[in-house]
């Protein structure tokens, strides 16, 4: 297929350096770094229902204590397992509007049948999507640590892959990191530093996620500092109409995965994700990759997840 010229073209930083440091670039620059701890201490299920989705999966509420260095971390948790099975790897993947709601829009059949298991949580259980919260997230739980909420929200996925390798039934060898948005950026920055998660899919990610800065479209630096100061290290907002001037661009974030997997989904309508400069990250990234290890999805329609989303994600997992 030939792609229109605009979709071929992109002017970005190289690829990095076997041996650069580029995780700890994108810490300084954009997210700051995730820090590693955060002990597991307490898992408490909550309850189980055996047998839902017609029969095919187990659905388990836990309760996980989390101890960091200035107090705890709660979550309640909802896991998806395929019934009766051995051990399914999980996808674990945040929500946006609570834990119930999820079982209402999301296609857990879909991920069931193609035999993983589903670990959610409220992203705001781990850091208030608020630049200045009522109540403080983790981030306050870490001293001398300058981080944004994205990189609050990616350490959550981390947690949840601690959470998952404790519960019976869910392995977390095969593990997918999986975020819409907002949440897209973190399971990406998640990916990034943290080698369990064999696969990174981010839907509908844009600016800060699979997008290129260097193409102009979309959402940019000035709108999304300003509307959301507390995403990322304050320093990051003096790139605002300077995106030229950023050491880092995002094909570097998706190649620094490699040679782990990386699915990047898109929609077509969806301009303020910048689906060709996410496209063009991808082409970019390509060459750190082994064959297959890197895909790009784009279906029509507009800024959502969706079971389109979640099937392309299920099934390159699939193949790897
Ligand atoms: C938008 C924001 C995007 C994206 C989106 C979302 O308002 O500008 O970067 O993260 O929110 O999370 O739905």
């Amino acid at each position: 297929m030939e792609l229109p010229e605009e979709w071929q073209r992109a002017v970005v930083p190289s690829l990095p350096a076997a041996g650069s440091d580029v995780v700890g670039e994108f810490a300084d620059t954009i997210y700051g770094r995730t820090p590693d701890g955060g002990e597991l201490t307490e898992l408490v299920l909550r309850s189980r229902d055996d047998g839902v989705l017609d029969g095919a999966a187990d659905r388990l509420r836990h309760r996980a204590v989390i101890a960091c260095p200035l107090g705890d971390v709660v979550l309640d948790t909802l896991t998806h397992r395929p019934a009766g099975a051995g051990a399914a790897p999980v996808v674990v993947v945040l929500n946006f509007k609570g834990n119930d709601e999820t079982i209402e829009t999301w296609p857990y059949a879909t991920a069931i049948a193609a035999g993983y298991a589903v670990l959610t949580v409220d992203y705001q259980q781990i850091e208030p999507d608020d630049p200045a919260p009522a109540a403080p997230g983790v981030r306050a739980l870490f001293p001398n640590e300058t981080w944004g909420a994205v990189a609050a929200w990616a350490w959550g996925l981390c947690r949840l892959l601690d959470i998952a390798g404790r519960i019976p039934g869910v392995d977390t060898a095969g593990a997918v990191a999986l975020g819409h948005s907002r949440l897209g950026k973190a399971a990406l920055w998640a990916g990034a530093q943290d080698d369990r998660f064999a696969v990174t899919a981010a839907n509908g990610s844009g600016c800060c996620g699979a997008a290129l800065f260097r193409h102009p479209a979309g959402e940019d630096i000035a709108a999304i500092t300003t509307k959301f100061p507390h995403w990322f290290v304050p320093s990051f907002a003096a790139y605002a109409r300077h995106e030229n001037d950023l050491p880092v661009d995002q094909h570097q974030l998706l190649a620094s995965i490699a040679p782990r997997r990386v699915a990047i989904t898109s929609a077509e309508a969806d301009a303020w994700a910048d689906p060709i400069g996410e496209y063009l990250a991808v082409t970019a990234a390509r060459p750190s990759f082994p064959p297959n290890a890197i895909g790009y999805h784009l279906r029509p329609g507009d800024h959502d997840l969706l079971e389109e989303d979640w099937r392309y994600v299920l099934d390159f997992a699939n193949r790897g």
